[in-house]
């Protein structure tokens, strides 16, 4: 097949898996055209079958802001005009889904186009609900030839919140390549910044407000009251200060370090003996499978789909959102039992391949295109009608 993959380019979890998954569907011989603004992060080397097309933007004094939505749909009925794509695969519904909508409309006497939209997280239960957004990610995912979701609490969110009444939406969860996420051996991280065999607590975002970063400060400081440990923080963004002044200001700011953006994942959580992800909301938590994936508990949030990923009291423990005192709890009491954190270790890493490994979730994919594919062309549609919302903000 010739398959688009649409995606945000920049350090989130939506790039991650649009680019994971265009990696993986090139390994099986499909052509895939990524289109984006910028090469996305993951994307780095040389893959056989992958290509990509940057959304160039018009420069022109009249435009104040910049048109990328009305600039990415030229560019999707670009490719699909010149690399016969069979399949446009959007990731994250803003302005993805509606851009696509609209290249299929402008190409549609001449080529058949099936979008497939792929609902990520506050795409749906943040961004999405702003009344400036609403009624255009509505149309999108309705007007959507399939809609996937990565959990079943975001297919929920998203039939309620948006009022979708006759749209299937295929749950699949999101996947991992657990040959390269494995369990390894040290990469000189615990040497450097806990020498005095010091436990280590890790977390990786881009520190969005969402993340709730400065609650992995807050565990540490209760966590620092009976065992010593470290915090290493991993990613950038705008909560990454306010981490760094809550350290100072409770005095523990040499316990914590930031390494900002990193390659090289694998081997950095391997070093850790527990993953924080204090999330507010989460309709995943792909942070999450990628440390289970290299052996590693996770002490996290309840919310979302947090716990479709962490099995309470097997792979890891959920708490309430906020609350950082029985985080705290349950980090300490993996960190002073060694048999019950190897448990979890394995645990995790069990769960991780036998649940969530690429080649498992990988056919999936394949067999909704193969589905659209089959499926006989529709006649035009009259466009829905943009009422009834219900608003339910999670955030
Ligand atoms: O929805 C977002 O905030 C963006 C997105 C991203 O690009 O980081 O994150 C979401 O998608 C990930 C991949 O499917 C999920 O693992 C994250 O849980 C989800 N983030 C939220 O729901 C906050």
């Amino acid at each position: 097949m010739n398959i688009g993959i649409v995606c945000y380019p920049t350090y989130g979890g939506s790039g991650v898996v649009a680019t994971e998954l265009g990696k993986a569907l090139a390994m099986e011989g499909h052509q895939v055209h990524f289109i984006t603004y910028a090469m996305p992060f993951r994307l780095d080397g040389f893959h056989n079958n992958v290509f990509y097309h940057e959304v160039e933007m018009p420069n022109y004094p009249l435009f104040e802001f910049q048109l990328y939505t009305l600039a990415l749909a030229s560019k999707m009925v670009d490719v699909i005009r010149y690399e016969k794509l069979d399949i446009l695969h959007v990731h994250y519904a803003i302005p993805h889904a509606t851009s696509a909508y609209l290249a299929k409309k402008i190409i549609e006497k001449e080529h058949d186009i099936k979008i497939v939209t792929t609902l990520h997280g506050t795409d749906i239960t943040l961004i999405g609900l702003e009344p400036s957004f609403l009624p255009l990610v509505k149309f999108a995912i309705e007007e959507s030839d399939a809609v996937t979701s990565v959990s079943r609490f975001l297919r929920e969110k998203t039939l309620t919140n948006f009022n979708i009444k006759n749209k299937e939406i295929d749950v699949i969860p999101n996947f991992i390549d657990t040959d390269l996420y494995v369990p390894s051996s040290e990469c000189g991280l615990r040497e450097q910044y806990a020498p005095q065999g010091e436990k280590i607590l890790m977390h990786v975002s881009n520190f969005r407000p969402v993340k709730r970063v400065s609650d992995t400060v807050r565990i540490l400081n209760e966590v620092l009251k009976s065992v010593p440990a470290k915090l290493i923080l991993i990613g950038d963004g705008p909560e990454r200060s306010e981490a760094e002044r809550l350290s100072r200001e409770l005095g523990i700011g040499e316990h914590v370090r930031f390494l900002g953006k990193q390659n090289g994942l694998p081997q950095i959580l391997s070093a850790a003996d527990v993953f924080l992800l204090p999330s507010q909301s989460e309709s995943f938590g792909l942070a999450a499978l990628e440390a289970m994936s290299c052996g590693v508990p996770v002490v996290a949030t309840s919310s979302g789909g947090i716990p479709e990923v962490i099995i309470h009291g097997e792979t890891g423990y959920v708490a309430e959102i906020g609350d950082t005192d029985r985080m705290a709890k349950y980090v300490v009491d993996l960190l002073t039992n060694p048999k019950k954190h190897k448990r979890f270790a394995e645990a995790s890493r069990q769960r991780a391949v036998e649940e969530f490994e690429t080649k498992l979730l990988l056919p999936n994919y394949i067999a909704l295109y193969e589905r659209l594919l089959a499926s006989p062309k529709a006649a035009p549609k009259e466009p829905s009608k943009q009422n009834g919302y219900v608003l339910d903000f999670v955030v």
